[in-house]
Order: C-alpha cells, then structure tokens, then sequence
C-alpha cells in the first residue's frame, strides 16, 4: 500500500534573487553558513506551509501508526566560474519509528506547478530515488537505490536505528526550483532479503537489438541486495535471451548445474559470493536479447547460501524449491539410507520394510538440512520440474525417491519427510498423476517380478530425463548418485532467509 505523505503547495514562494545571494555571500562566509537554505534558498511546502530548507517538518506516513518522523530537506551551494547556485543537496528523515522497518522510502520533487518531476542528476535524468531502510538488532541500514545509468546518483549516510540522510551526489535541482515534496513509504517486497529494484520496464529499441544490454544501464533501478551477512546465492533466469555478468570480479563461485555465467552467458546463470561480490556482479549483469521479441522477462532471485558446503544447491524458481545433486555412486537403498538417516540393508525381501511397515518412521533428523529446510528424497510431480533436474544433471542417470516397494506396480514417494509421501504417482495401468517413464517401463527383471523386481526409481540418462525402474540393491550394479529435494516439507523449520525473487519485464520495441 502507498500513501503519499501529503506535501502539498499552499504557497507560492519566491526565493531570493541571485544578485541577493552573491552580495550575502561576499560579505560573510560564516552567514553563509548559518543562512544556508534558511534565507538563501527556495522553500519547499510540507503539508501545513512554507518550510525551508535545513528545517525539519514533523509528519506521520502509513508505517508508522500515528508516530511522527521529521523530515529535513537540506541545500548547498556549488560555486561555478562566474556564477553560482544552491542546489538541493540531501534529505534527513529521522524519528523512523520500528514499525517502518523494512520499507522503501520514496522521494519525489516538483516545481511550482509542473507534473514532471524535477530532474535531480546533472548527469542524465534521475527524479525518484528510493531508500531501503531496515533495522536489524538495533542497528539500522539503508541503502538508497538509484538508476544505474550514472554510476550511483545517491547515497546514504548518517544510518542509525532511527533514520538516515539522502544525499543527492550530483544534483540538477536549484534550490530555487523546488517547490514540493513528496515522501511515500512502501513496504519493500520480500523484507529485510529483498532486491533492490522497482520491477519498471527496460526499453530495448530495436537499434539496440543484437548487442548486450546491461539491465543497469537504461530506466531500470540497478539490482541489489541488501540485509545479508553472509555468502548468498544468485539464480537469474531469462524467458528469451542470453544473461552473462563480468568476469573480473573476484570471489564468486558457479551454482552447480548452471552454466558457469563469468563472462559466458546462457539463459539461466547461478553463482554466490559474498554480498558485496553478489552486488557487484548484479550491477554487471549483461543481457542479450538476440532472437527475442514482445517482453521477455528476467527472474532474479537472491537466496541464503547457507554452510559452505550447500554452495551446490540449485533454485528453481518455479516452484521456489531447492535441488541438491549428490554425485555419489550408491545404490537407491544407499542413497534412502542417507536422506532419511535410516539403516535399511537389503535382506532379500524386496518388500514392505520402508513404507507399510513404518521403518521410516523412525526417522527424527534430518540428514541434509539447507536454511532451515528438510532435505528429502526428490519428489517429481510435474515435466518443469522433471526437465530442470535432468538440466541440472547434465543429462547424467540419478535415483528418485519413488518405490513400490508396499505394493508391487503402485508407485508412490517414499521418502516421510517429503511433501507428497505416499501419494501414488504411477500404477500399471495408467499415470495417477504426473510419471515419466521411459518405453515399457515400468517393468520387471525376467518372468517373476518378485524375485528381481525393479522398486527403485531412476532418472535415465540423457536429455529427455525419461524414468525407468531399477534394482534397489546394487543387483547388476545399479550405483549411480541422487538428488535430495528442499521445500514444502512438514519437518521444516524457520528459514533463515526465504528466497527473493524480482522480475523484470523488457520491452522489445517492434
Ligand atoms: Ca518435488
Ligand atoms: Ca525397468
């Protein structure tokens, strides 16, 4: 929701004449200094009349319950050879009450009468900074958000618990041109892990077409994180066309099953690092529209990399579920042995001894943990799903988490842990729901099932990712290694960071 906090003019003002300001200016350095906005500068109107610059104005926004924060609009002068001007120059807001943690604050300044807004970078045309503000364990951060076109139009500084400045870098707003105000607060999408960026169009003309764009460059608020403190990972995703980002910036790592994005480029990239890596990487992040048309869209999204060792955990962010493949060679039994922490040897009996007879139940940990996340044995329920994992492989055979070990020809998931346990996916006759199999699959070793039946479910090697059902027990060497799934499961705990995704949409011109 965004409310404007109302800044209205009531009062036309007319700032002091430039010859006024020199004759001040020459007489005193030191009334210069106090004057400063006060006297020598435009006003602007908040709210309930005429305030000046350098004078904080009490008002209330939609965060903030009632609470008032100030807002203080400041001004500076820039001597220039023969001339000279006061230019808007930085905005105090302070008093933030907590309940406004984790919102964007948005400024916005206007002339006397005109809808457009006041053009706030000498360096190209930049009006509506906004700033990130969150406080976490008392301490404040705010991070101002700018159109990357000049390499950083606006900071922040003087961050505590309670407010921050605005400070505008390089500023085309005389003093006297601005009239109005107006701060909106929104809450930040995605909280204290959100991305920066305001999700507004990149116009791509077709003079532009065939050569790579950097997302930063154009009307689009640069990408950024913020609210982390460790290592965090990265998976942007393009409906059409080709992402890659510099291949000079140290410290950053490829997702496993990503193509490796330092300065190669493919339609999906992954990679971690550290925040500041992660930042610098997302300011560099190229795209190549070649062969697209209409409004092909970016998904980006920033997740907790969690422990080192979880640096090869893939999103996919159809579903918002994570995929680890571990490239290990066991047998299926092996591979539910360690996901589930269970003990389960083969004895010969090919049946009944993982789901109707409970032994999974005795499971009360979880062996792969991710962010607060339970892993389990993957569970496949749509062909997005089935195509990412095979993506993700390479191509390269994996065990699943199906059996029919209960009840021969009856698949279903096996794994307790997993958001679709025991839900039948596939029988003799027909797909309960979704199933992948491969030409007469599934089936059976020889002419009696039970002796060497085929429980075990195993993605095929090669492209298609196409299912067939497989010896459990390492009988005829079937050791291959497997994928643990992280999502939805009903042993989850909290999440240290949920994933944050941010789409931006192109405009291809026709
Ligand atoms: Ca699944
Ligand atoms: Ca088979």
């Amino acid at each position: 929701m965004k409310t404007i906090l109302d800044l209205t003019s009531r009062k036309k003002f007319h700032p002091i004449n430039q010859k006024s300001i020199k004759v001040l200016l020459g007489c005193s350095f030191l009334a210069a200094l106090i004057g400063l906005g006060a006297t020598l500068a435009a006003n602007i109107n908040i709210n309930s009349g005429p305030v000046e610059f350098g004078q904080g104005v009490a008002q209330t926004v939609s965060c903030s319950e009632g609470e008032t924060l100030t807002i203080t609009p400041h001004s500076s002068f820039t001597n220039v050879e023969g001339d000279g001007s006061f230019y808007l120059s930085s905005v105090t807001v302070a008093g933030i009450p907590a309940a406004c943690s984790g919102n964007d604050f948005i400024f916005s300044f206007y002339g006397e009468s005109s809808n457009t807004k006041l053009n706030l970078d000498s360096r190209g045309t930049q009006d509506t900074p906004y700033v990130y503000f969150t406080v976490a364990d008392g301490v404040g951060s705010a991070s101002a958000f700018t159109k990357p076109a000049s390499g950083g139009a606006f900071s922040t500084s003087d961050v505590s618990a309670t407010g921050f400045t605005l400070t505008i870098l390089h500023s085309a707003a005389t003093a006297d041109s601005v009239y109005k105000m107006t701060l909106e607060t929104r809450v930040n999408v995605g909280g204290a892990t959100s991305l920066g960026g305001d999700g507004g169009d990149v116009p791509i003309t077709n003079s532009l077409l065939n050569v790579n764009l950097a997302l930063t460059s154009a009307s689009q608020d640069i990408l950024e994180i913020s609210g982390y403190r460790n290592d965090v990972r990265i998976v942007a995703v393009a409906s059409c066309g080709l992402l890659f980002i510099d291949d000079a910036i140290p410290g950053l790592s490829t997702v496993l099953g990503y193509q490796d994005p330092l300065g190669l480029s493919a339609t999906e990239i992954g990679f971690v690092g550290s925040p500041t890596a992660i930042n610098q990487a997302l300011d560099s992040m190229m795209y190549d529209p070649t062969g697209c048309s209409g409004s092909p869209t970016i998904a980006t999204t920033v997740s907790d990399t969690g422990s080192s060792s979880d640096a090869n955990i893939a999103f996919n962010p159809e579903n918002g579920h994570y995929y680890q493949w571990v490239e290990d060679s066991v047998t299926w039994l092996g591979a539910f042995n360690a996901i589930t922490g269970s003990s389960i040897s083969y004895s010969g009996n090919l049946r009944g001894d993982i789901i109707s007879t409970g032994l999974n139940s005795s499971r009360n940990s979880c062996p792969y943990s991710f962010n607060g996340l339970c892993g389990y044995f993957a569970t496949v329920t749509t062909a997005e799903e089935n195509a990412y994992i095979n993506q993700k492989v390479g191509g390269q055979q994996v065990w699943l988490g199906g059996s029919d070990r209960s009840s021969q020809g009856s698949w279903v998931w096996a794994d307790d842990r997993a958001p679709e346990y025991n839900v039948l996916f596939s029988n003799y006759s027909a797909s309960a729901t979704y199933a992948a199999w491969n030409g007469n699959e599934p089936n059976c070793y020889g002419s009696d099932c039970g002796a060497f039946n085929e429980p075990a479910l195993q993605m095929l090697a090669g492209d298609n990712g196409l299912w067939n059902n497989f010896s459990e027990n390492g009988w005829e060497d079937h050791y291959m290694g497997y994928i643990v799934e992280y999502g939805d499961s009903p042993a989850d705990s909290a999440v240290t960071y949920a994933p944050v995704t941010r789409t931006i949409t192109l405009a291809i011109a026709p």
